[in-house]
């Protein structure tokens, strides 16, 4: 209807005596409605009705069509006007970080290897150290798959490096970025998904001098050569000894604020050495090999970079907050 033409004021005349005139179509089909079956008025005059607003229509399309003197719109194209400007999209937040991140790993020669986001209960729990019925997976509550119990969407990234230490191929340095689940209640700091990175370093003599040197290698490539680490003592079923570290808070300098809610620190990541029954369930002998891994939240690395204050601003699609990375591609 949009492309309906009159040549001229005639024609357009003729087209309103034609259909809309007191003798036109409308009408006579109007006056045929007592012929039509009781039972058929309804349907009769509802089709009737369309037909009238879409001559309607059409008629002040045509008569839009129409310049004021009557004469048609030139169809010529100036091609000398600027065209439409195409919106220029943005990279995601989490994306641009997660390259940043694996950018810097990749200098100290770790490559990216990639997995499933559903997992079975191997891969993501139990060859992790994490057998059935272990207290420390409550806090890695998951979703299942109903056809089949064995099946879950996984909740870290270590299943691909389980995956990877299967395949036999040592020493092995990777880094697994990726989108992870866990069943918890939404909020600020917590969603039911979130993105991480873990990494990973197999090798004979790995140490946890190794670990150290590497992390603090990353955060000064990542927050700038100012910035202090510390570790401290944790527990994961997936490595011994477990270590949780704590970056020096970038927006007070260790002054304290709320960031880092009055300690100067703020914890970006946990960490520490394969624990040798991995290594084990992975086929790798453990009396020759050790190896360190860790893991951050992308997110939460996001908020202290761009100081976000609400996680779930990175998954609800708000142009308002993604329009602010545009320069930072
Ligand atoms: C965290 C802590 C961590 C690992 C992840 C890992 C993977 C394998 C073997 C041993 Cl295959 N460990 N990963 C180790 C320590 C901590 O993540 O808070 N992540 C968000």
């Amino acid at each position: 209807m949009k492309t309906a033409k009159a040549a001229n004021k005639e024609e357009l005349e003729a087209f309103r005596i034609k259909y809309l005139g007191t003798k036109g179509v409308v009408k006579s089909i109007m006056g045929e409605m007592k012929n039509v079956a009781p039972d058929k008025k309804k349907e009769a005059g509802q089709l009737l009705n369309e037909f009238k607003i879409f001559t309607e229509e059409l008629y002040a399309n045509l008569s839009s069509s129409l310049t004021d003197n009557g004469t048609a719109h030139s169809e010529e194209i100036d091609t000398s006007l600027p065209g439409d400007p195409l919106p220029l999209g943005s990279r995601h937040p989490i994306s641009i970080v997660q390259s940043r991140i694996v950018s810097i790993f990749h200098k100290l020669g770790f490559s990216v290897a990639e997995g499933p986001e559903i997992e079975d209960d191997w891969h993501n729990f139990t060859a992790l150290n994490l057998p059935e019925n272990h207290p420390a997976r409550d806090m890695q509550d998951t979703f299942y798959i109903s056809q089949n119990p064995d099946w879950l969407l996984r909740t870290h990234t270590s299943s691909v490096q389980i995956r990877e230490m299967e395949k036999g191929i040592l020493p092995l340095r990777i880094i697994c970025p990726g989108r992870v689940y866990r069943n918890e209640t939404i909020s600020a700091r917590a969603h039911c998904f979130f993105n991480q990175v873990e990494g990973l370093y197999i090798a004979e003599n790995v140490s946890f001098a190794d670990l150290k040197q590497t992390l603090y290698f990353f955060v000064q490539e990542m927050f700038g050569d100012k910035v202090k680490i510390r570790f401290r003592p944790s527990y994961f079923p997936f490595t011994e000894p477990s270590a949780e570290m704590d970056i020096s808070c970038l927006i007070c300098g260790g002054e304290g604020c709320n960031v880092c809610k009055k300690t100067g620190w703020v914890e970006i990541l946990g960490c520490g050495m394969v624990h040798p029954k991995v290594l084990e369930n992975c086929n790798i002998d453990s009396n020759k090999y050790t190896g360190f891994a860790f893991g951050m939240g992308i997110e939460r690395i996001a908020m202290l970079s761009y100081q976000v204050k609400d996680l779930r601003l990175f998954s609800e699609n708000d142009l308002r907050f993604l329009k602010q990375f545009q320069a930072a591609i």
